[in-house]
């Protein structure tokens, strides 16, 4: 808590600030404000002291440490509370074992290296500690049926898109039924997991990543080459993760909020204004079997709907598209 107040105060200071006007604002001795610089500063980050000016901040690491990462939330819940973790195999399974003790909707994940990353049906997530954004979210739906939550990929992935778009100015659109994409490649894979009765959903873990920086030693190189997109490319800078988690967690709040209330109808048609699937040939690897056509439509329960070569239609519920 120390800390997250200390890095707000210079933060707002935008300059030099007095040690006793830290300890004032943070409620504490100027002592413990001494130890937090110190603590900061073996964080990561620059803080120049000098006699009589105080301290000044000059630069913060890309960390995902609590203390960081809180300061950067807007949300009522999304983000409460926190669990900023160094090393997990998934933040999914972590926020599982979380939601089954009782952690509340909103309880956060958020990992800096996870050893075994979970995409759909079995396959893995790849992502490199330092350089992608990982994490996961508890959520309870409330009064929603379990046959309606895979639309929360659409909110989730929507959510995404409009926070990369707004915030980072990137044209950031939608393949269905759970990626994000940019230029054609993979900026983001979605994985919603759900723990539910026939009528009633326990809880849904929401989990999210994304490749913000190029890892190093390329190691995009290999079966990601050509498919996965890195955030700071499309940016031309550095892109800080706790502020795009902040930026995420914001739409997402929105997103949800909207979901909840209104129904799918209103993400439905944002989703189809920025799906890069619609309008294209697509074969699909459907559960039952594969699918080619044209996609003509998301309807109203998320299902791709698939208008094959003599004029049937086809709903996917399930499935991967290839363009
Ligand atoms: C997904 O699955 O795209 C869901 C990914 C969800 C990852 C998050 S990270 C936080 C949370 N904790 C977890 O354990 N998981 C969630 P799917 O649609 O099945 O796509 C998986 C496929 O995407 C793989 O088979 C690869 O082809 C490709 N892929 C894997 N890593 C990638 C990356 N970093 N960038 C782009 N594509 C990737």
């Amino acid at each position: 808590m120390t800390l997250r107040k200390v890095l707000s105060g210079l933060l707002k200071a935008n300059g030099y600030v007095s040690g006793g006007a830290l300890a004032k604002g943070a409620g504490v001795s100027r002592n413990t404000i001494w130890k937090a610089v110190e603590q900061l500063r073996a964080d990561g980050y620059q803080i120049e002291a000098a006699p009589r000016r105080g301290y000044k901040l000059i630069s913060s690491p890309d960390c995902l440490r609590d203390y960081e990462v809180s300061l950067h939330l807007k949300t009522v819940d999304l983000g409460k509370p926190i669990h900023c973790l160094d090393r997990v195999d998934s933040t999914n399974q972590f926020a599982r074992q979380e939601a089954r003790q009782g952690a509340p909707h909103g309880t956060l994940v958020v990992a800096e290296e996870q050893t075994a990353g979970r995409g759909r049906l079995g396959r893995t997530w790849t992502s490199w500690p330092g350089a992608s954004l990982c994490f996961s979210l508890v959520l309870r739906p409330n009064g929603v049926a379990p046959t309606d939550a895979p639309q929360l990929t659409h909110v989730a992935a929507l959510a995404v898109a409009r926070a990369l778009r707004n915030d980072l100015g990137i044209d950031a659109r939608l393949k269905w039924p759970n990626d994000v994409v940019v230029d054609g490649r993979k900026l983001c894979g979605i994985l919603v997991e759900m723990s539910c009765e026939l009528d009633l959903i326990h809880y849904v873990i929401l989990g999210i990543g994304i490749n913000v920086h190029r890892p190093s030693g390329d190691l995009l190189e290999g079966g990601l080459a050509g498919k996965a997109a890195v955030l700071d490319e499309f940016v031309g800078a550095p892109v800080k993760r706790a502020l795009l988690l902040g930026a995420i967690l914001a739409s997402l709040e929105q997103c949800y909020i909207d979901w909840l209330n209104k129904g799918f109808e209103e993400i439905r048609r944002e989703v189809k204004l920025l799906s890069s699937t619609l309008g294209r040939h697509v074969e699909v690897a459907a559960p039952d079997g594969p699918v080619a056509g044209v996609a003509v439509d998301i309807d109203s329960r998320g299902a791709l709907v698939v208008e094959g070569p003599t004029g049937e239609f086809r709903k996917i519920y399930a499935g991967d598209v290839t363009a």
